[in-house]
């Protein structure tokens, strides 16, 4: 049966083999001790982490719903791997370094660059960690007190014992897009001013949490509760058990048969009395969330770009190993130029998604000037729309740049496209995302668009010195201000002329 074998590709450090990130941060946050931690941080992903990530894939959640003597008990079991990858997530801080602010405004650029190493081989832990970052954003701008000071602390713990996941229970069975339309949840106000929550939340993801937030209308006296987005509020709940083991006001429907993050449950959740703190005034739940919305978001980008990233560090290992036509994949031309447009891919999501951490950190350590606000609030649909799309795509080439073995399950390949798929879809999906930012655009009259075209013509006019680079620029500075104009107009005219444009 002949005596060749394949070398497989290896995954070497992560941070060591990205050139652009560290000259990234060699620009931006020339940190000894960032990059010392970020050096050790890509040596345990390569050589310990990525095997958890593969056991969290083929070992997946199960839901038991009763124990051996009948009783319900709703039990989501989770890999060993599973459980070492929370604790691994707060004794690097990938959560607290955010809350720490250890290098000021930089901060955000530093935990997101540690989420780039460590997303594609997490075993899709980097999931509950964005919705636990998420909640932490939500308490901090609402207030860190009862009832929500002790999960804040745990939420943004190095202790692993202390360190708590959240949910994002938004999405339920009519209108995951359309929350304000679709939310059927009510919560039931308790004479100690606490809340019962009762409805049927429709994907819950990494439901092996602490505490969640979610969205419910307000019932009056009467049971009445009001429609649309001004009927929503913000809820605080823990997931705990009673002394029975029952899970106090959650019976778990099922777990979802998903396409990919098959690493990690996503369940379907009754919610039959569960006790729920309201932590946003009364009406403005969607607003309040939406904080959480523009982290997870941002993490979200993040995993694509890491994807990508991910897929051309593998199948630049693969060309140095892999002979076709009589030489290494590596030199043939054409084979060569599909890795760079991957690399180009991979480059342009990569500098756009540390763009927008970078004013995150500005808006957070109070040095955001206007434009920098306007600019996040701007690019973040932008940069989540765009990778996630492109993660699919540039996956996908690298999966052929393997040939038949990026086909083959255990390879590890195929899961890597499988949860890119995702991308587009949770945390706002591509078209509503696009309207997200037309609307941005004209509830601030034009302002925001304006200060993106401005932040584009400056670093647009910083590469026209480059002589060979002129007439392009002088094009696109041109199409630019064309497309300003059209989505102006469109802005400026409501609804309809919005999706025109989008
Ligand atoms: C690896 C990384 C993993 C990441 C974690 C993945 C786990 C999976 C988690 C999920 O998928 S959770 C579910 C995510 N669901 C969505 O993303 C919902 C998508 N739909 C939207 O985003 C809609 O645009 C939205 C529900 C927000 C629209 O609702 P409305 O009620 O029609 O909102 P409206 O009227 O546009 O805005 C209401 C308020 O919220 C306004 O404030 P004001 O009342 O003060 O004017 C808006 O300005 C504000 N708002 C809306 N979107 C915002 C925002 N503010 C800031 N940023 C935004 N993006
Ligand atoms: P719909 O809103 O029905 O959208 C269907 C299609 O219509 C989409 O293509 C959409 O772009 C399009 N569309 C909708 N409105 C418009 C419009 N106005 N203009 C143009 N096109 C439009 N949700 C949670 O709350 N918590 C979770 O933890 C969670 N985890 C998830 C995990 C997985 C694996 C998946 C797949 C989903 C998860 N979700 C979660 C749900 C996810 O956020 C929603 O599925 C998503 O927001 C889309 O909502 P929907 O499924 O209701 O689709």
């Amino acid at each position: 049966i002949g005596s060749f074998f394949q070398e497989r590709p290896v995954l070497k450090n992560p941070f060591l083999e990205d050139a652009l990130l560290r000259g990234y941060l060699r620009r931006h946050l020339p940190q000894e001790a960032a990059f010392s931690d970020l050096c050790a941080f890509g040596e345990r992903v390569s050589k310990e982490v990525d095997v958890w990530g593969r056991e969290c894939e083929v070992t997946p959640p199960q839901l038991v719903h009763f124990d051996p003597w009948g009783r319900r008990v709703d039990h989501i079991e989770t890999s060993p791997a599973w459980k070492r990858m929370k604790d691994l997530s707060a004794q690097e801080g990938l959560v607290a370094i955010g809350y720490e602010r250890p290098f000021g405004e930089w901060s955000r650029v530093y935990q997101m660059c540690k989420l780039y190493i460590y997303s594609p081989s997490s075993g899709l832990y980097t999931c509950p960690l964005a919705m636990t970052d998420g909640a932490a954003k939500v308490i901090q701008s609402v207030g860190v007190s009862w009832p929500v000071d002790e999960a804040y602390s745990r939420l943004t713990t190095r202790q692993p014992e202390r360190f708590w996941t959240s949910g994002q229970w938004m999405t339920e069975r009519q209108g995951g897009s359309d929350v304000a339309r679709g939310t059927e949840t009510v919560a039931v106000p308790q004479t100690d001013g606490s809340y019962k929550l009762h409805g049927f939340k429709w994907f819950t993801s990494a439901t092996d949490a602490d505490m969640t937030l979610t969205l419910a209308r307000i019932q009056d006296r009467t049971g009445a509760t009001t429609p649309g987005s001004r009927g929503l509020s913000l809820f605080y709940a823990e997931v705990s058990r009673d002394e029975d083991g029952l899970l106090k006001g959650i019976e778990v429907q099922r777990l979802k048969d998903k396409l990919g993050t098959r690493q990690m449950p996503t369940a379907e959740l009754l919610l039959d009395g569960l006790p729920a703190h309201r932590l946003s005034e009364v009406g403005r739940g969607v607003a309040s969330i939406a904080n959480m919305l523009t982290i997870t978001r941002i993490h979200n980008s993040i995993s694509a770009a890491a994807a990508m990233r991910r897929v051309v560090q593998l199948a630049g290992d693969y060309a140095t190993r892999r002979t076709a036509f009589g030489k290494l994949l590596k030199d043939h031309p054409l084979h060569m130029q599909t890795l760079a447009r991957m690399e180009v891919e991979t480059r342009g999501a990569f500098l756009l998604v540390m763009d927008v951490c970078r004013l995150l950190g500005r808006e957070e350590s109070g040095m955001a000037t206007q434009l920098d606000t306007n600019l996040l609030r701007l690019l973040t649909p932008v940069v989540k729309l765009y990778t996630g799309k492109q993660a699919v795509a540039v996956v996908s080439e690298g999966l052929e740049s393997f040939g038949g073995q990026g086909y083959i399950e255990d390879t590890g390949l195929p899961g890597l496209l499988r949860d890119a798929q995702v991308l587009s879809i949770w945390e706002g999906t591509t078209n509503v995302l696009s309207l997200d930012v037309l609307r941005c655009v004209a509830r601030s009259s034009g302002l925001v668009l304006h200060a993106y075209f401005t932040h584009t013509k400056s670093l647009l006019a910083g590469a026209s010195s480059v002589s060979s680079l002129a007439p392009a620029v002088k094009a696109l500075d041109r199409a630019l201000s064309e497309l300003e104009d059209f989505v102006q107009v469109a802005a400026s005219k409501g609804p309809a002329y919005l999706e025109l444009a989008a």
